[in-house]
């Protein structure tokens, strides 16, 4: 199956320094190491990068606040990053720093083209900058005058800065999309994608003055300013393969695939495609957004807290089965839940009970049935033609799923086959035959090698996921030392391998994790205490409505709130907000809006409210209500595919359990859209706004 002519180059994120690897970054990585090692077994010549994003506010900030100079800071950091990738066995090409002299010295001449192809232009903005928030506001947005979030003084202030004429790629980007269908996967990315770009497109501002930002790279036609660090920070992709080839000679760049979150698709899809277009540079062949990783159905992040160290669990658990793990519960695309107790499952169901058991079998009774290894043994049994069918269809089916990116299915594919071994050492019962003695010696010797031909062949295809372990799985089975391309020592072939060397003995791959309750579970269930009860979904028991607000008033005894009138259909509600200082009353009145309608209701300081407004934070921190797309009011909200079951005095706590964020600029819970019977919820905000 070598193809050593088809090259492969992917890349992840580069990570940001101001904060320690956790499980979501170490998906990303796992997910680009596995996809590598799947291309270099069918025997692609493969280029795998990674990297830390180095320059910008928050890591000055994160400097100064340590005490130390930002370069240092950076140095300490990335390092927690190469260190923990070399921990997960993670067999990357080459890990880019963006403070790299070699990346800065790129990107300085990326910009001069830029600039020399007339594509960046000049323009003076003036607005009222408050010095403690480090960003500008609108007048609108002032309260009395002063900074809205510090209610510090703000001072007017007229800067220039440097433009890249973004919105002349609109339309090209657009047929661009269209005309390739698998650019931006999944599918629903891609049509999000395409649904921001029905609004116009803005040009992108690409510097900030070294006054108010110094740590970032110069611009080379404006020394007074540094580069906007998204700009600084996709150019990596490039940069770290510029004069590189593959061994025959063919040049890495376009990527096949940039790996990312969702939080970031629009910077890949929108930014990184027309800053490319506009160099008349080849776009990557695909843009793979991937999923969440939630835990307790919020976002895995530093700031809200609930980061899971993959360290801790890789200590605990195995490199392997962490990696195992991670590649089978998601499904490439879609979030997922991390939870420890569902990695312990799935180490003692997939990995102890079916991948580790029948090696171990195996080799138990090879020392009762032979020399030391085990010898190529014809037979012409049904069972065993049945075997080497499914060792067969396991090759074809994995292969296939591994280039359709289903990863999670794939690895099933492979455990069907493992699986079938099982059931054929059951149906054989060779711990029988080993008792006949000499009778039963070449019955026994055809069983083994059946078992175990497949068996190799089943170990080299979770290779890739799980490499360290599937290596000492088959040098146990005499396969040797395979390095890091198993097929190239032995095929995916029955009958590919004569095994020469001798077995092993006493290899106990994945012991049982015998815990009831793994450590900070809360929930009873799972190993040992049998299947967890599903609990119900936290958005199905969400009642949202449109609600059309009839009258704002100021509230008697609350400065920043509002008392709104609603009418919900035909019923009257009233609902305090605290929108008062992002919004005018006339902005307001009139305006359709959609509530969480079956909340329990509160009295706050003298007013009785009743429901909650959804609201984002739009451009400039601005708070503003979602909107429903040509909903009307008593219209219910709901979310695709989500079980639809109010709760009656649904308490904020219950509510929070069900975060609600906006991507592509559609409000979402989890991936799925929020629509009226009209169309869908939509918001003004960035990707991964939080609405409330
Ligand atoms: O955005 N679940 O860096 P970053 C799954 N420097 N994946 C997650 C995750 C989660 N809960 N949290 C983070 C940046 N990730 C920029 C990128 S690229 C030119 C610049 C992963 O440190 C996921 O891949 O915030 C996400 O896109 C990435 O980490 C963000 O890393």
């Amino acid at each position: 199956m070598s193809d050593s002519e088809k090259t492969f180059y992917i890349t992840t994120p580069i990570y940001y320094v101001n904060d320690a690897p956790h499980i979501g970054h170490s998906y990303t990585t796992i997910l680009s190491d596995v996809l590598t090692r799947f291309h270099k077994l069918a025997g692609e010549q493969t280029f795998f990068l990674t990297g830390t994003d180095e320059h910008g506010q928050k890591v000055q900030q994160a400097a100064d606040k340590a005490g130390v100079s930002p370069q240092e800071h950076c140095d300490a950091y990335s390092k927690r990053f190469k260190d923990a990738w070399g921990e997960l066995n993670i067999g990357f090409d080459k890990f880019i720093r963006t403070t790299d002299p070699e990346h800065i010295a790129y990107v300085q001449d990326i910009f001069r083209r830029l600039w020399d192809k007339g594509r960046i232009y000049e323009k003076e903005y003036e607005g009222w900058y408050s010095v403690g928030e480090e960003r500008f506001f609108t007048e609108k947005e002032l309260v009395d005058g002063k900074d809205p979030i510090s209610g510090r003084p703000v001072e007017k202030i007229r800067e220039k800065n440097y433009f890249f004429k973004m919105s002349e790629y609109q339309e090209w980007l657009i047929r661009y999309i269209e005309d390739h269908p698998d650019f931006i996967l999944p599918d629903f990315r891609r049509n999000e994608v395409l649904g921001f770009l029905r609004q116009p497109l803005n040009d992108l501002c690409i510097s900030r003055p070294k006054s108010r930002l110094a740590w970032g790279i110069t611009l080379p036609f404006a020394t007074e300013y540094v580069a906007y660090v998204w700009v600084d920070a996709l150019f990596n992709y490039q940069s770290a393969v510029a004069g590189k080839k593959f061994p025959d000679g063919s040049p890495i760049w376009p990527a096949d695939y940039h790996l990312l979150g969702k939080d970031i698709l629009t910077t890949h899809a929108v930014y990184w495609t027309t800053l490319l277009k506009a160099l008349d540079m080849p776009q990557p062949r695909h843009i793979l957004a991937h999923g969440w990783w939630l835990f307790d159905n919020a976002r895995m992040s530093k700031t809200t807290g609930n980061v899971v160290a993959p360290m801790a669990m890789k200590d605990k658990y195995g490199v392997d089965a962490f990696r195992y793990f991670l590649i089978r519960e998601m499904v490439v695309g879609q979030d997922a839940s991390f939870s420890e107790e569902a990695l312990v499952q799935r180490l003692n169901s997939d990995l102890a009970n079916d991948v580790g058991n029948g090696l171990s079998r195996i080799l138990k009774l090879a020392a009762t049935g032979l020399e030391s290894r085990l010898t190529p043994v014809p037979s012409d049994g049904e069972e065993e033609a049945a075997l080497k069918k499914a060792a067969g269809d396991a090759v074809t089916a994995t292969l296939e799923k591994v280039k359709a990116l289903k990863l999670s299915f794939a690895i099933e594919d492979t455990l069907q086959l493992i699986r079938a071994v099982n059931r054929y050492l059951e149906v054989k019962a060779p711990w029988k035959l080993a008792k006949e003695g000499p009778a039963g010696k070449d019955k026994l010797n055809s069983v083994l090698y059946h078992s175990a031909e497949a068996l190799r062949i089943g170990f080299s295809l979770l290779h890739p996921v799980m490499p360290a372990k599937m290596e000492e799985a088959l040098t146990a089975l005499g396969v040797g030392v395979v390095g890091s391309n198993p097929v190239a020592l032995s095929p995916l072939k029955w009958g590919g391998y004569d095994y020469a060397k001798p077995l092993g003995q006493g290899v106990n791959l994945f012991p049982r994790v015998e815990t009831e309750k793994p450590a900070g579970q809360k929930s009873a269930g799972g190993p040992g205490g049998g299947p967890k009860p599903a609990p119900a979904d936290p958005f199905s028991l969400v009642h949202l409505k449109v609600a059309r607000i009839e009258e704002v008033e100021d509230h008697p005894n609350a400065d920043s709130l509002y008392v709104l009138r609603l009418k919900v259909g035909e019923e009257d509600r009233t609902v305090c907000a605290g929108l008062k200082k992002h919004l005018a009353k006339e902005e307001l009145r009139g305006r359709n809006v959609v509530m969480v309608y079956n909340l329990k209701p509160a009295n706050l300081r003298g007013v009785e409210s009743k429901g909650m407004i959804l609201a984002a934070e739009g451009e400039g921190g601005k708070v503003i209500p979602v909107m429903p797309e040509g909903a009307v009011s008593g219209d219910d909200i709901k979310a695709a595919d989500t079980p639809f079951e109010p709760k009656a005095d649904l308490t904020l706590k219950e509510f929070d359990k069900a975060p609600l964020t906006v991507q592509a600029g559609i409000v979402r819970y989890r991936d799925r859209q929020l629509n009226s019977p009209k169309g869908p919820v939509r918001a003004q905000a960035p990707d991964g706004t939080a609405v409330r």
